[in-house]
């Protein structure tokens, strides 16, 4: 793939939307022909040749998303099937060529400056498991056309992180500045010239707080965070909607306002359908309670069946999940398994069911620690962000 610095607009279309159905609540609830969504998009561009093409559907060359089971049941998403998610194309090879030699700038502290990766590791090291889902996770549910891809429940990953504290960096320069009320993370693209910066540049503010629990991530689950995840350096905000998670991040500054960027302004606002993005509407800040079933999808033998998926609930830790196999009408609770790698990380759910032949509509709703409930539905919004509702996250699967 060509490296230079060029904008993909190319959206495909992959699998059909949902199929509405009348689930047993009389609630509208979508079958996810989970087979629809196999990775026949195309080939995996060159940055990302090392992913499992069998577990990526291939929306476009900068969108890609996982296969809706291949997030497996252990908890860390493996690198290998992990989705991406570009705005631009990332930098080239030569960024981690020599990873410690990577620099960020650090302004609105009392000492702003220029250090390196190698400089920053001195600093601190700190460990953190976070989901990384994109905003429009869930696009292809609503029912309205919205920019942007078709997302099912594959624009989302957890994954182990590790790097520096941003609090450990702040404190060695100082503090951040009186007054600052937001920290705010640049991208290291390399934009076009004729294009106004604030229209295309990644950067993103989120307020103060976060930085408490944020790192400068250089590595992601045990290896140096790969160019597509954002390497040499990625900032992690953990609990926070994907675009807060900076790749290649260049410069952290700790201000007052909040970016001028498009991103900030304008994008990532969630507003009525027709309605334009601006700065009084909320941001895509800390993520929603959300859960989904990875299994049984489709089809499957009838007696004892495992029903089990994913939970989470955004800076809370996910407390309780229910099953429902007739579309909502009846719920059990599921239980927990594998290790709790804390509140950012999801959580794996499973359910034994004894199922005879038939046809049943599967789903799953979590609770978090502040009793905040999954919702059945989502409301519409202009962007198509952020589908959580049991009702359309609901699988349909015949037992024979
Ligand atoms: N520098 C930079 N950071 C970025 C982006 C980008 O295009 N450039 N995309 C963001 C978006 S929209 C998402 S959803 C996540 C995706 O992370 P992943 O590709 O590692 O899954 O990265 C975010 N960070
Ligand atoms: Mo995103």
């Amino acid at each position: 793939m060509n490296m230079s610095t060029r904008i993909r607009r190319r959206h495909f279309l992959v699998g059909a939307g949902g199929t509405a159905v009348l689930g047993a609540s009389g609630a509208s609830v979508a079958i996810l022909p989970a087979i629809a969504q196999d990775a026949q998009g195309g080939s995996l561009p060159s940055y990302a040749d090392w992913k499992n093409p069998e577990a990526m559907v291939i929306h476009t060359e900068l969108t890609l998303e996982t296969v809706r089971d291949a997030i497996g049941t252990s908890v860390v998403t493996s690198n290998d099937v992990f989705f991406i998610r570009n705005n631009l194309n990332p930098p080239s090879e030569e960024v981690v060529q020599d990873r410690d030699a990577w620099e960020v700038s650090f302004e609105g502290v009392a000492n702003p400056r220029t250090m390196t990766l190698g400089e920053l590791k001195t600093l601190g090291l700190e460990t953190v498991a976070t989901i990384i889902q994109c905003s429009g996770n869930g696009r292809g549910l609503f029912d309205h056309d919205a920019s942007g891809a078709p997302w099912r429940t594959g624009a989302a990953g957890c994954a182990v992180w590790s790097g520096v504290p941003v609090r450990a960096v702040a404190e060695e320069l100082g503090g951040s500045v009186d007054g600052a009320r937001f920290m705010t993370s640049t991208g290291g693209e390399e934009l076009p010239e004729e294009v106004n910066r604030d229209e295309i540049v990644v950067e993103r503010s989120v307020p103060l707080e976060a930085m408490e629990n944020a790192i400068l991530a250089f590595e992601m689950n045990g290896a140096p965070v790969p160019i597509a995840h954002g390497g040499p350096l990625r900032m992690i905000v953990p609990g926070y909607y994907g675009i807060n998670n900076v790749k290649y991040v260049r410069t952290v500054a700790f201000t007052e306002e909040e970016s001028t960027a498009d991103i900030q302004v304008s994008g990532y606002r969630v507003r009525p359908v027709g309605e334009s993005g601006a700065p009084d509407q909320p941001s895509m800040w800390d993520m929603k309670v959300k859960s989904w079933v990875i299994h049984p999808l489709m089809e499957t033998t009838s007696g004892r069946v495992l029903i089990y998926g994913v939970a989470f609930g955004g800076t809370n830790p996910v407390e309780r999940v229910e099953v429902s196999t007739d579309g909502g009408e009846t719920w059990e609770d599921a239980e927990f398994t594998g290790p709790d790698l804390g509140r950012f990380a999801w959580r794996v759910f499973v359910l034994p069911a004894e199922l005879e032949p038939g046809d049943y509509t599967v789903t799953s709703r979590a609770t978090d620690s502040q009793g905040n409930v999954q919702e059945q539905t989502t409301e519409p919004n202009h962007r198509a962000y952020d589908y959580a509702g049991w009702d359309r996250l609901a699988v349909g699967v015949t037992v024979v």
